[in-house]
């Protein structure tokens, strides 16, 4: 089957898809319970009866207002469909007489092997000096480039900054919102990081805060963390980071050993106070079905009781020995002072931070923070993208 002139897209699967045009269609042969198709670009896939079946596009198979399946595939199709190409686009008939229209670009885009899109960029890994990316506010509240400009920092180096901010109560929760709803948790949805008189946690008084993980005892810890220095005049405070996948990494490769221990080893985290009392048991790295990192959970003063045998104990607390000192390697942290109006925004479940320790009686410190999950990061790097 040969192609016609011109394309004219057909409605691609969705309207909000990030479809964006692609090559016309050239050829389309049966091959068993396969259709292998070709592109006038020079590219051919093929592709199961059963998959074209499923993604039909048409308003019985997708709903006409969401864009969402409807269709369910339960009947493998019964034989090949009769198909032809028409202005460059792929059109099929099916046995029971259904017709699907597919789109070429549509198609092209999601031919089998082609994964991402690259719109969300890839973790990099600190290297030595690394220094991050700052974007003004104005910039970020005021056109999409700044935005995306964040968020493309944050997502791929786990850590970004934001200058020049109005010392404004509650500027952090507006700046989250814009990407999406606070996430709560037992210190509330926004909360005030300075000396209190009755601290229930180690930040909010004014000793020092080794690198860390914050929120390990829960089962989903939250993934982003925004910090908005409202005042900093107190002696010290300096806020620390350190890139934990990174680190991690380096045990991987100067003592396997103790990697594997970090990484096999459940263990107890806990927060207590009047109210709550919220228990997580998970090892200190998370590792996925590839062997990658998926997660760090660290943070010392939340370490709950540590329920081993005692040989076991001892290895675990070499294994942590070491950890403990690649993470405080100084040559390999971030240091610095967050200026009045600067946010700091990082990845909690990859990035350690710490502060040094504060003298509150030689001045003010103020931080104001929150939580933000990385589905709605992604999700508006994506809608972002729509309007490039
Ligand atoms: O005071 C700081 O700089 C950070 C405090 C902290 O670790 C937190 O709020 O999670
Ligand atoms: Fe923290
Ligand atoms: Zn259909």
């Amino acid at each position: 089957m040969t192609a016609t002139a011109e394309r004219r897209p057909v409605l691609p699967m969705s309207e909000l898809s990030d479809y964006a045009g692609g090559p016309a269609l050239v050829r389309a042969e049966p091959a068993s319970d396969r259709l292998i198709l070709s592109w006038e670009s020079g590219e051919q896939a093929a592709f199961s009866l059963n998959w074209l079946r499923d993604h039909c596009p048409c308003d019985e198979c997708r709903h006409v207002r969401t864009r969402e399946r409807l269709y369910i595939p339960l009947e493998p199709p019964e034989h090949a469909p009769r198909m032809q190409l028409i202005e460059g686009n792929l059109e099929l008939e099916w046995a029971d007489g259904h017709q699907s229209r597919f789109d070429a670009g549509w198609l092209y885009q999601r031919r089998p092997g082609q994964t991402s899109n690259g719109t969300i960029p890839a973790r990099r890994p600190w290297v030595e000096g690394f220094r991050p990316v700052s974007v003004d506010h104005a910039d970020f509240t005021g056109s999409a480039e700044g935005e995306r400009a964040w968020l493309d920092a944050l997502l791929r180096d786990g850590l970004v900054l934001l200058d020049n901010g109005p010392l404004a109560d509650e500027e952090v929760s507006r700046l989250a919102e814009r990407i999406g709803p606070l996430r709560p948790t037992n210190f509330g949805a926004r909360f005030d990081v300075r000396s209190k008189p009755n601290p229930n946690n180690a930040a909010y008084t004014a000793i020092g805060l080794a690198p860390h993980t914050d929120l390990p005892n829960w089962r989903q810890p939250p993934d982003i963390q925004l910090l908005y220095c409202l005042e900093n005049g107190a002696d010290g405070g300096e806020s620390t980071f350190r890139d934990g996948f990174a680190a991690a990494q380096m045990l991987r490769e100067r003592s396997p050993e103790a990697f594997r221990l970090l990484s096999e080893t459940a263990i107890d985290f806990r927060f207590q106070d009047e109210h709550h009392d919220i228990v997580w048991r998970a090892p200190i790295l998370t590792l996925g079905a590839d062997g990658e990192l998926v997660e760090v959970r660290f943070n010392n003063w939340i370490r709950d009781t540590l329920h081993l045998p005692p040989e076991q104990a001892d290895a675990w607390y070499r294994a942590y020995r070491e950890f403990w000192r690649l993470v405080h390697e100084p040559h390999q942290q971030l240091e610095f002072s967050l200026a009045p109006g600067q946010m700091v925004a990082f990845d909690n479940r990859r990035m350690l931070h710490g502060r040094k320790a504060f003298n509150p009686e030689s001045g003010r410190r103020h931080l104001q923070g929150t939580y933000l999950d990385l589905d709605l990061l992604e999700s508006r790097l994506r809608v972002l993208a729509r309007q490039a």
